[in-house]
């Protein structure tokens, strides 16, 4: 790996903010490609995080500021890769649901799906199942995704996905749920099309449901 990048690599793993940034803003002034800073730099670096995580070396506390390293960074990248007209993986509608006001989870699915190169259209917490379904006919997006950390806010998901079929929308976008309280089966049971248990298998979760 180029040496611009594997800085770049070694920062988000370090959760290093101020490096990662720095890093990335060197690597733009020196000509290379934004996309490309994003693949090779960030991108890969978030897939070691999560591969670091899922092994067990790295908790939430690691993933959450390397999450955030590289969230500073994007805010650098973001500009420029639009400029570059780079087609994001697909687009994600995501929220907690409503009287859910737990977001840490939720924001770091974000993150890691943004990281991932999808389109994040975070609405936030407490969001109601009308609120989604306009963002989805607003947004149109390939994939929505509900985060619930409460047992009593978990049956909002199914409301949800029943407001999606009523409104004749169910069968143009794909569904994802996760949280705490939240399992495979009752993923299944509420007829959502897949459940992650982590951040990261959110991500590839998401790459697989859109494919
Ligand atoms: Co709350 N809370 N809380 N809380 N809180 C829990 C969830 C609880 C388990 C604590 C406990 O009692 N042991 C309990 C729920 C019990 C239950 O329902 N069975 C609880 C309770 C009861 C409450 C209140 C009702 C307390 C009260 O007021 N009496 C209240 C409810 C408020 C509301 O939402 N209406 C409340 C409030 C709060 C705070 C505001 C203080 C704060 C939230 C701050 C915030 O989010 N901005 C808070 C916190 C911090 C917690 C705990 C301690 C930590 C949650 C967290 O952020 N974890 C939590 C106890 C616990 O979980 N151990 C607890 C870290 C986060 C990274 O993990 O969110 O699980 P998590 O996300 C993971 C995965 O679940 C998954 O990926 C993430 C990253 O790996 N994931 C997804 C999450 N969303 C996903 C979506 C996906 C895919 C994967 O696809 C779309």
């Amino acid at each position: 790996m180029n040496e611009t990048y594997t800085n770049i690599y070694e920062a988000v793993i370090d959760g290093d903010m101020e490096t990662t940034s720095h890093e990335v803003q060197v690597a733009l002034d020196a000509g290379h490609p934004p996309g490309e800073i994003l693949q090779d730099g960030l991108i890969a670096a978030m897939g070691e995080v999560g591969s670091l995580f899922e092994s067990g070396e790295y908790f939430v506390p690691e993933m959450l500021i390397a999450a955030r390293a590289m969230q500073g960074a994007l805010d650098i990248l973001r500009p420029h890769l639009v400029e570059a007209d780079v087609q994001p993986l697909g687009k994600v509608v995501l929220c907690t649901v409503q009287g859910d006001m737990h977001d840490i989870g939720k924001n770091l699915v974000g993150m890691m799906l943004e990281g991932a190169g999808f389109e994040v259209i975070d609405l936030g917490t407490d969001v109601k199942a009308e609120e989604l379904i306009q963002a989805v006919e607003q947004n149109q997006p390939d994939l929505i995704g509900m985060s619930a950390l409460l047992t009593t806010t978990m049956p909002q998901m199914s409301i949800v996905i029943e407001t999606l079929q009523s409104a004749g929308l169910r069968d143009g976008v794909k569904v994802m749920v996760g949280g705490a309280p939240l399992t495979q089966e009752y993923a299944e049971h509420i007829g959502a099309d897949g459940f992650a248990a982590d951040a990261s298998q959110a991500t590839t979760l998401a790459k697989q449901l859109i494919s």
